[in-house]
Order: structure tokens, then sequence, then C-alpha cells
């Protein structure tokens, strides 16, 4: 068994988990915040069985869209002494997942 934990938008948690139900996937919704954006993002945690990994990686991958973003930068000094506020494009996702092996799984 594997655990998977997947950072996805927020714009995309709902899709992702319906998707996920409806193949039969358990999954656990954290509310999480990216540390560079300091934005509001979803952590998904999914206990699945090696054989159902794929399919779960495939529907992650399928329902998490990637995004432009905006961001401001420091200002940047012209012309001797006029700061100009300066904005980046960066890309956000789709989705972030980490795998990892589950030593032991138990339900009370
Ligand atoms: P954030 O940390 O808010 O990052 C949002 C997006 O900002 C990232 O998108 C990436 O495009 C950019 N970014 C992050 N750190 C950067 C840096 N030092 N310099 C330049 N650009 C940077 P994603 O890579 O798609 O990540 C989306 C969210 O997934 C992240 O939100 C974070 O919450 C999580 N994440 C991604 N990689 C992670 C990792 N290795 N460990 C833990 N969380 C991770």
């Amino acid at each position: 068994m594997k655990l998977l934990i997947a950072i996805v938008q927020d714009a995309d948690a709902n899709k992702v988990m319906h998707a996920l139900n409806k193949n039969g996937f358990m999954v656990t919704k954290l509310s999480s915040t990216g540390g560079f954006l300091k934005a509001g993002n979803t952590t998904l945690l999914m206990g699945v069985e090696d054989k159902g990994v794929n399919e779960v990686l495939n529907i992650i991958e399928n329902y998490s869209k990637s995004r432009k973003q905006t961001i401001d930068t420091n200002a940047t000094m012209v012309s001797g002494n006029i700061m100009l506020p300066t904005t980046a494009e960066i890309t956000v996702g789709g989705a972030t997942v980490f795998l990892l092996n589950v030593e032991e799984y138990r339900k009370f």
C-alpha cells in the first residue's frame, strides 16, 4: 500500500475528489497554504493499494490544471530615484504528488 500526498489547487480539488470517490478511492482533504505564494491550496491524503496507484495518478493528472499567475516582485529602481513595482509570471500546478510506502494500515 502507498500513501499519496497530493497538493492541488483549490479550484481543482472538488473535481479531483469527486472523480476519486466515483472510482472507489477514499480521500481526505486538508486545507493548506503554499509557502511561496502564501495562498490557499488543497492537500489530499489517499491510502491506495499498489494496484490502484496508477489509476489514482491518472485521475489527479486529468483533473489538475496548470495556471499562469502574476506575482509582485521587489520594486525596481529606474531613472535614479523612481521606484516602479515589477511583476513576474509563474506557472502553478497541475499537482505535486508524493508517494510513500505504508508500513502498516489499521482501521478500528
Ligand atoms: P507555493 O509554495 O505557494 O508555490 C506556488 C508556485 O510558485 C509553484 O507552483 C511554483 O510555480 C512557484 N514557486 C514556488 N517556489 C518557488 C521559488 N522558490 N522560486 C520561484 N518560483 C517558485 P507548484 O510547483 O505547482 O507548487 C504548487 C504548490 O505545491 C506550492 O505552493 C506548495 O504548496 C506545494 N509544493 C510544491 N512543491 C513542493 C515540495 N517540494 N514540497 C512541499 N510542497 C510543495
